[in-house]
């Protein structure tokens, strides 16, 4: 019985991480394979540059910055996982880990001990407070519909998006 547990755990796992992958966002890059840095700066509520040319297969390093007075964050993905990752967003204000202007680290790390979506670690998104720097390394595929956005809660719906050709 723990065998047919252990093989379903293992199945619905797999199937997890294959759909990932069929996302067709493109995946984290290493640094030995940029072709390109791209500056991007962050504030109340848009980015700078607002669209993005990118040839499929060229890895690009963004380097994020933060000159708004508020938290944001630079989120490489499409419209769907853009609007699944919300509600984790929403529970990381519930939960006073993200503040409109600040991070309480000390507590998300607590939280993500009990709740892995609370951590708030994934490679191809970077969360922002004011005045913070970050990278993204990222291989741009032959991915389709890819938008750059905020999750921060009400900066998606007031249109902190920036659009991503990829030819
Ligand atoms: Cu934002």
């Amino acid at each position: 019985m723990s065998r047919i547990i252990a093989f379903l755990i293992l199945f619905f796992y797999c199937s997890a991480s294959y759909a990932d992958k069929n996302m067709k966002i493109g995946f984290k890059g290493k640094e030995s394979d940029i072709n390109r840095v791209i500056k991007v700066k962050m504030y109340d509520n848009y980015y700078e540059p607002n669209s993005f040319q990118i040839k499929a297969g060229e890895t690009i390093k963004f380097e994020v910055e933060n000159l708004g007075e508020l938290v944001h964050e630079f989120n490489i993905a499409n419209k769907m996982m853009h609007i699944k990752h919300q509600p984790e967003m929403e529970k990381m204000v519930e939960n006073e880990i993200l503040l409109a202007d600040s991070i309480d680290k000390e507590k998300m790390k607590k939280m993500a001990k009990m709740d892995k979506a609370m951590a708030h670690s994934h490679s191809n998104s970077v969360l922002l407070e004011p005045k913070q720097k970050g990278n993204i390394i990222w291989k741009f595929d032959n991915a389709v519909n890819i938008e750059i956005a905020c999750n921060v809660p009400g900066h998606y719906q007031v249109g902190m998006i920036a659009k991503v050709d990829i030819n």
